[in-house]
Protein backbone atom coordinates (compact mmCIF):
# COMPACT_ATOMS: atom_id res chain seq x y z
CA UNK A 1 0.00 0.00 0.00
CA UNK A 2 1.17 3.62 -0.85
CA UNK A 3 1.80 6.19 1.60
CA UNK A 4 -0.83 8.19 0.00
CA UNK A 5 -3.54 5.42 -0.12
CA UNK A 6 -2.86 4.88 3.53
CA UNK A 7 -3.49 8.82 4.33
CA UNK A 8 -6.54 8.09 2.59
CA UNK A 9 -7.87 5.22 4.47
CA UNK A 10 -7.18 6.79 7.44
CA UNK A 11 -9.25 9.94 6.56
CA UNK A 12 -12.28 8.39 5.07
CA UNK A 13 -12.10 5.86 8.07
CA UNK A 14 -12.08 9.13 10.68
CA UNK A 15 -14.75 10.80 8.58
CA UNK A 16 -17.22 7.89 8.32
CA UNK A 17 -16.97 7.11 12.45
CA UNK A 18 -17.77 10.75 12.89
CA UNK A 19 -21.21 10.26 11.08
CA UNK A 20 -21.97 7.55 13.27
CA UNK A 21 -20.68 8.74 16.33
CA UNK A 22 -23.42 9.56 18.80
CA UNK A 23 -21.73 11.34 21.52
CA UNK A 24 -19.07 14.07 22.40
CA UNK A 25 -17.09 11.17 24.45
CA UNK A 26 -16.95 9.12 21.48
CA UNK A 27 -15.57 11.84 19.15
CA UNK A 28 -12.47 12.75 21.57
CA UNK A 29 -11.72 8.69 21.27
CA UNK A 30 -11.68 8.72 18.35
CA UNK A 31 -8.83 11.87 18.38
CA UNK A 32 -6.64 9.75 20.98
CA UNK A 33 -6.70 6.94 18.40
CA UNK A 34 -5.68 9.42 15.80
CA UNK A 35 -4.15 12.68 16.51
CA UNK A 36 -2.77 11.31 20.47
CA UNK A 37 0.86 10.43 21.10
CA UNK A 38 0.41 7.20 20.13
CA UNK A 39 -2.17 7.87 17.63
CA UNK A 40 -1.66 6.03 13.99
CA UNK A 41 -1.34 9.41 12.12
CA UNK A 42 1.46 10.44 14.99
CA UNK A 43 2.76 7.07 14.20
CA UNK A 44 3.06 7.82 10.28
CA UNK A 45 4.71 10.96 11.11
CA UNK A 46 7.32 9.17 13.40
CA UNK A 47 8.90 6.97 10.28
CA UNK A 48 9.80 10.45 8.92
CA UNK A 49 13.53 10.04 10.03
CA UNK A 50 13.89 6.71 7.80
CA UNK A 51 13.03 8.88 4.51
CA UNK A 52 15.65 10.54 2.42
CA UNK A 53 16.47 14.25 3.52
CA UNK A 54 14.59 15.47 0.83
CA UNK A 55 11.84 13.65 0.88
CA UNK A 56 11.00 15.16 4.29
CA UNK A 57 9.96 18.26 3.96
CA UNK A 58 6.94 17.10 1.36
CA UNK A 59 6.46 14.95 3.37
CA UNK A 60 5.72 16.68 6.75
CA UNK A 61 3.67 19.34 4.92
CA UNK A 62 1.41 16.43 3.76
CA UNK A 63 1.07 14.56 7.15
CA UNK A 64 0.23 18.11 8.72
CA UNK A 65 -2.21 19.19 5.91
CA UNK A 66 -4.45 16.00 6.72
CA UNK A 67 -3.62 16.71 10.69
CA UNK A 68 -5.43 20.03 10.18
CA UNK A 69 -8.19 18.66 7.91
CA UNK A 70 -8.91 15.84 10.45
CA UNK A 71 -8.48 18.11 13.56
CA UNK A 72 -11.79 20.45 12.10
CA UNK A 73 -13.55 17.06 11.13
CA UNK A 74 -13.33 16.40 14.76
CA UNK A 75 -14.24 19.79 15.97
CA UNK A 76 -17.60 20.06 13.92
CA UNK A 77 -18.33 16.75 14.88
CA UNK A 78 -17.51 17.76 18.88
CA UNK A 79 -19.53 20.81 18.36
CA UNK A 80 -22.43 19.29 16.92
CA UNK A 81 -22.99 16.65 19.62
CA UNK A 82 -22.53 19.18 22.10
CA UNK A 83 -25.27 21.42 20.63
CA UNK A 84 -27.48 18.26 19.98
CA UNK A 85 -26.97 17.05 23.65
CA UNK A 86 -27.48 20.47 25.04
CA UNK A 87 -30.95 20.69 23.07
CA UNK A 88 -32.03 17.32 24.02
CA UNK A 89 -31.36 18.02 28.13
CA UNK A 90 -33.47 21.60 27.33
CA UNK A 91 -36.15 19.81 26.15
CA UNK A 92 -36.20 17.25 28.66
CA UNK A 93 -35.96 20.36 31.29
CA UNK A 94 -39.05 22.36 29.89
CA UNK A 95 -40.69 24.26 33.12
CA UNK A 96 -44.23 24.82 32.84
CA UNK A 97 -43.95 28.39 34.79
CA UNK A 98 -48.17 28.24 34.11
CA UNK A 99 -48.42 26.22 37.09
CA UNK A 100 -49.12 27.83 40.65
CA UNK A 101 -46.34 27.59 42.63
CA UNK A 102 -46.53 25.87 46.33
CA UNK A 103 -46.53 28.92 49.09
CA UNK A 104 -43.93 28.22 51.72
CA UNK A 105 -46.11 27.53 54.93
CA UNK A 106 -45.38 30.65 57.27
CA UNK A 107 -45.46 29.91 60.89
CA UNK A 108 -47.08 32.19 63.74
CA UNK A 109 -46.02 33.41 66.65
CA UNK A 110 -47.55 31.27 69.66
CA UNK A 111 -50.31 33.26 71.69
CA UNK A 112 -48.23 32.70 74.64
CA UNK A 113 -45.52 34.32 73.31
CA UNK A 114 -47.45 36.99 71.61
CA UNK A 115 -49.04 37.57 75.35
CA UNK A 116 -45.83 37.63 77.43
CA UNK A 117 -44.06 40.19 74.84
CA UNK A 118 -46.50 42.09 74.99
CA UNK A 119 -46.65 42.47 78.86
CA UNK A 120 -42.70 42.78 78.88
CA UNK A 121 -42.88 45.44 76.39
CA UNK A 122 -45.55 47.36 78.28
CA UNK A 123 -43.05 47.48 81.46
CA UNK A 124 -39.93 47.54 79.38
CA UNK A 125 -41.43 51.16 77.85
CA UNK A 126 -42.47 52.45 81.60
CA UNK A 127 -38.83 51.98 82.05
CA UNK A 128 -38.44 48.64 83.70
CA UNK A 129 -35.09 46.39 82.56
CA UNK A 130 -35.56 42.38 82.43
CA UNK A 131 -34.20 39.92 84.37
CA UNK A 132 -33.45 36.15 84.18
CA UNK A 133 -32.43 33.52 85.96
CA UNK A 134 -32.00 29.72 86.45
CA UNK A 135 -35.50 27.34 86.48
CA UNK A 136 -33.71 24.83 88.68
CA UNK A 137 -33.72 26.93 91.56
CA UNK A 138 -32.17 26.41 95.01
CA UNK A 139 -35.23 26.10 98.49
CA UNK A 140 -32.86 29.82 99.86
CA UNK A 141 -34.02 31.95 96.37
CA UNK A 142 -37.45 30.09 96.02
CA UNK A 143 -38.62 30.12 99.43
CA UNK A 144 -36.35 31.18 101.97
CA UNK A 145 -35.46 34.76 100.90
CA UNK A 146 -39.46 35.22 100.22
CA UNK A 147 -40.55 34.81 103.66
CA UNK A 148 -42.00 31.32 103.04
CA UNK A 149 -40.25 29.30 105.99
CA UNK A 150 -39.48 25.72 106.32
CA UNK A 151 -42.70 25.04 107.32
CA UNK A 152 -44.63 26.54 105.19
CA UNK A 153 -47.58 24.73 103.20
CA UNK A 154 -46.56 25.82 99.46
CA UNK A 155 -43.22 24.26 100.41
CA UNK A 156 -45.39 20.83 100.28
CA UNK A 157 -43.91 18.20 98.20
CA UNK A 158 -47.57 18.33 96.96
CA UNK A 159 -47.37 21.48 95.61
CA UNK A 160 -43.74 21.75 94.59
CA UNK A 161 -41.30 19.86 91.81
CA UNK A 162 -37.98 18.89 94.35
CA UNK A 163 -34.47 17.63 92.45
CA UNK A 164 -33.30 16.71 96.27
CA UNK A 165 -34.55 18.96 99.73
CA UNK A 166 -32.91 21.87 98.88
CA UNK A 167 -32.69 21.56 94.70
CA UNK A 168 -36.59 22.42 93.36
CA UNK A 169 -38.13 23.46 90.12
CA UNK A 170 -38.95 27.27 90.54
CA UNK A 171 -42.27 27.75 91.54
CA UNK A 172 -42.49 31.19 90.87
CA UNK A 173 -40.07 33.67 89.24
CA UNK A 174 -39.59 36.07 92.41
CA UNK A 175 -35.98 33.79 93.04
CA UNK A 176 -34.51 36.47 90.56
CA UNK A 177 -36.01 39.04 91.88
CA UNK A 178 -34.27 38.21 95.62
CA UNK A 179 -31.31 37.42 93.35
CA UNK A 180 -31.43 40.45 91.39
CA UNK A 181 -31.95 42.22 95.10
CA UNK A 182 -28.79 40.57 96.21
CA UNK A 183 -26.68 41.79 93.49
CA UNK A 184 -27.75 45.40 93.04
CA UNK A 185 -28.51 48.68 94.48
CA UNK A 186 -31.97 50.42 94.85
CA UNK A 187 -33.26 51.90 92.59
CA UNK A 188 -34.22 48.48 90.91
CA UNK A 189 -37.26 48.41 88.40
CA UNK A 190 -37.13 45.19 86.66
CA UNK A 191 -39.50 42.41 85.20
CA UNK A 192 -38.62 38.73 85.54
CA UNK A 193 -40.94 36.85 82.52
CA UNK A 194 -39.92 33.13 82.44
CA UNK A 195 -41.23 29.45 83.14
CA UNK A 196 -42.37 27.89 86.23
CA UNK A 197 -43.56 25.11 87.80
CA UNK A 198 -45.81 23.39 90.38
CA UNK A 199 -47.19 19.99 90.88
CA UNK A 200 -50.44 20.19 89.27
CA UNK A 201 -52.57 18.35 87.73
CA UNK A 202 -53.83 19.63 84.16
CA UNK A 203 -56.89 20.95 84.05
CA UNK A 204 -58.96 23.69 81.96
CA UNK A 205 -57.23 26.47 84.69
CA UNK A 206 -54.08 24.55 85.66
CA UNK A 207 -50.74 23.24 84.01
CA UNK A 208 -47.89 21.63 86.02
CA UNK A 209 -45.43 23.98 83.70
CA UNK A 210 -46.40 27.72 83.26
CA UNK A 211 -45.47 31.02 82.89
CA UNK A 212 -45.00 34.24 84.90
CA UNK A 213 -43.79 37.70 84.37
CA UNK A 214 -43.19 39.04 88.04
CA UNK A 215 -42.09 42.70 88.50
CA UNK A 216 -40.17 44.78 91.04
CA UNK A 217 -39.57 48.68 91.68
CA UNK A 218 -37.78 49.66 94.98
CA UNK A 219 -36.07 53.22 95.79
CA UNK A 220 -36.86 55.35 98.52
CA UNK A 221 -40.37 56.28 98.78
CA UNK A 222 -42.38 54.03 96.44
CA UNK A 223 -45.87 53.70 97.23
CA UNK A 224 -49.13 51.88 96.59
CA UNK A 225 -49.74 54.79 94.54
CA UNK A 226 -46.91 54.14 92.51
CA UNK A 227 -48.08 50.28 92.43
CA UNK A 228 -51.57 51.01 91.54
CA UNK A 229 -50.34 53.45 88.32
CA UNK A 230 -48.11 51.08 87.26
CA UNK A 231 -50.80 48.64 87.38
CA UNK A 232 -53.12 51.03 85.60
CA UNK A 233 -51.03 51.73 82.76
CA UNK A 234 -50.23 47.88 82.32
CA UNK A 235 -54.08 47.76 82.21
CA UNK A 236 -55.32 49.77 79.99
CA UNK A 237 -51.90 48.59 77.43
CA UNK A 238 -52.98 45.31 77.77
CA UNK A 239 -56.83 45.15 77.58
CA UNK A 240 -57.69 49.11 76.23
CA UNK A 241 -58.35 52.31 76.67
CA UNK A 242 -61.73 52.05 79.21
CA UNK A 243 -60.56 49.42 81.32
CA UNK A 244 -60.82 50.23 84.87
CA UNK A 245 -58.86 48.25 87.93
CA UNK A 246 -59.79 47.42 91.62
CA UNK A 247 -57.81 46.27 94.39
CA UNK A 248 -58.85 43.80 96.64
CA UNK A 249 -57.26 42.75 100.35
CA UNK A 250 -55.47 39.70 99.74
CA UNK A 251 -52.91 37.98 101.36
CA UNK A 252 -49.17 36.64 99.89
CA UNK A 253 -46.17 35.70 102.53
CA UNK A 254 -43.75 37.90 100.58
CA UNK A 255 -45.95 41.25 100.54
CA UNK A 256 -47.70 43.72 103.22
CA UNK A 257 -50.14 44.82 102.72
CA UNK A 258 -51.13 42.16 99.51
CA UNK A 259 -53.79 42.85 96.78
CA UNK A 260 -55.87 40.88 94.10
CA UNK A 261 -55.70 42.93 91.30
CA UNK A 262 -58.86 42.60 88.69
CA UNK A 263 -59.79 44.59 85.73
CA UNK A 264 -63.26 45.29 84.32
CA UNK A 265 -64.79 42.09 82.39
CA UNK A 266 -64.24 42.85 78.48
CA UNK A 267 -67.02 40.85 77.39
CA UNK A 268 -69.80 42.94 79.45
CA UNK A 269 -67.78 46.15 79.85
CA UNK A 270 -68.64 45.57 83.45
CA UNK A 271 -72.39 45.36 83.58
CA UNK A 272 -72.24 41.35 84.73
CA UNK A 273 -72.10 38.43 82.57
CA UNK A 274 -71.41 34.08 82.67
CA UNK A 275 -67.43 35.13 81.98
CA UNK A 276 -67.14 37.05 85.10
CA UNK A 277 -69.57 35.37 86.84
CA UNK A 278 -72.23 38.27 87.50
CA UNK A 279 -69.67 40.54 89.19
CA UNK A 280 -68.10 42.50 85.95
CA UNK A 281 -64.85 42.55 86.72
CA UNK A 282 -62.27 39.67 85.96
CA UNK A 283 -59.04 38.95 88.37
CA UNK A 284 -55.62 39.06 85.97
CA UNK A 285 -52.78 39.31 88.91
CA UNK A 286 -51.24 39.85 92.42
CA UNK A 287 -49.65 42.60 93.66
CA UNK A 288 -48.38 44.47 96.73
CA UNK A 289 -45.82 46.06 99.01
CA UNK A 290 -42.58 44.05 99.43
CA UNK A 291 -42.64 42.86 102.81
CA UNK A 292 -39.85 44.48 104.91
CA UNK A 293 -38.84 41.00 106.31
CA UNK A 294 -38.17 39.99 102.30
CA UNK A 295 -36.43 43.51 101.79
CA UNK A 296 -33.60 42.72 105.01
CA UNK A 297 -33.34 39.34 104.12
CA UNK A 298 -32.06 40.38 100.57
CA UNK A 299 -29.42 42.91 101.72
CA UNK A 300 -31.95 46.31 101.13
CA UNK A 301 -32.50 49.03 104.38
CA UNK A 302 -36.04 48.40 104.56
CA UNK A 303 -35.91 51.52 106.98
CA UNK A 304 -34.30 53.24 104.13
CA UNK A 305 -36.13 51.82 101.27
CA UNK A 306 -39.81 50.61 99.85
CA UNK A 307 -40.81 48.72 97.30
CA UNK A 308 -43.76 47.13 95.11
CA UNK A 309 -44.01 43.76 93.25
CA UNK A 310 -46.43 42.47 91.25
CA UNK A 311 -46.83 38.59 89.27
CA UNK A 312 -49.02 37.64 86.35
CA UNK A 313 -50.11 34.94 85.00
CA UNK A 314 -48.96 34.76 81.51
CA UNK A 315 -51.46 32.07 80.66
CA UNK A 316 -54.56 33.97 82.56
CA UNK A 317 -53.96 36.98 80.23
CA UNK A 318 -53.34 35.01 77.28
CA UNK A 319 -57.01 33.43 77.87
CA UNK A 320 -58.68 36.77 78.05
CA UNK A 321 -56.77 38.42 75.49
CA UNK A 322 -57.70 36.14 73.08
CA UNK A 323 -61.12 34.82 74.41
CA UNK A 324 -59.80 30.98 74.30
CA UNK A 325 -62.11 28.79 76.14
CA UNK A 326 -59.30 26.24 78.17
CA UNK A 327 -55.83 26.28 78.63
CA UNK A 328 -55.23 23.40 77.95
CA UNK A 329 -55.07 24.71 74.29
CA UNK A 330 -51.91 26.67 74.79
CA UNK A 331 -49.87 23.43 75.40
CA UNK A 332 -51.72 21.12 73.10
CA UNK A 333 -49.90 22.14 69.92
CA UNK A 334 -53.05 21.89 67.62
CA UNK A 335 -52.31 22.99 64.56
CA UNK A 336 -55.77 24.04 63.81
CA UNK A 337 -55.86 25.90 67.12
CA UNK A 338 -52.41 27.59 66.39
CA UNK A 339 -52.95 28.56 63.13
CA UNK A 340 -55.22 31.17 63.96
CA UNK A 341 -52.97 33.17 65.09
CA UNK A 342 -51.00 33.47 61.57
CA UNK A 343 -53.72 35.01 60.02
CA UNK A 344 -52.66 38.41 57.90
CA UNK A 345 -49.32 37.32 57.78
C1 LIG B 1 -49.83 36.01 91.86
C2 LIG B 1 -49.14 36.78 92.90
C3 LIG B 1 -47.19 38.01 93.33
C4 LIG B 1 -45.09 38.91 94.00
C5 LIG B 1 -45.81 38.04 93.24
C6 LIG B 1 -42.80 39.31 94.81
C7 LIG B 1 -41.47 39.06 94.59
C8 LIG B 1 -40.55 39.52 95.50
C9 LIG B 1 -40.93 40.21 96.58
C10 LIG B 1 -42.27 40.43 96.74
CL1 LIG B 1 -38.92 39.18 95.26
N1 LIG B 1 -43.18 39.99 95.88
N2 LIG B 1 -43.73 38.86 93.91
C11 LIG B 1 -45.78 39.78 94.84
C12 LIG B 1 -47.14 39.74 94.93
C13 LIG B 1 -47.86 38.86 94.16
O1 LIG B 1 -47.86 37.12 92.53
O2 LIG B 1 -50.92 35.58 92.12
N3 LIG B 1 -49.28 35.84 90.68
C14 LIG B 1 -49.88 35.13 89.62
Amino acid sequence: MTMQNRLDEIRDGLLQKLKEATDKQHVEQLRTAILGRKGELTGILRTMGSLKPEERPAFGQKINQLRNELEQALDSAARTLEEKEKAARLKAETLDISIPGTRPELGAEHPLISTMNAIVDTFVSMGYSVAEGPEIELDHYNFELLNLPKDHPARDAQDTLYFSPNILLRTHTSPVQARTMLSQKPPIRIVCPGRTYRADEVDATHSPAFSQCEGLVIDEGVTMADLKGALASFATAMFGEDVKVRFRPSFFPFTEPSAEVDVTCSACKGKGCPKCKGTGWIEVLGAGMVNPKVLDMCGIDSKKYTGFAFGIGIERVAVLKYNIPDMRLLFENDARFLQQFGKGR
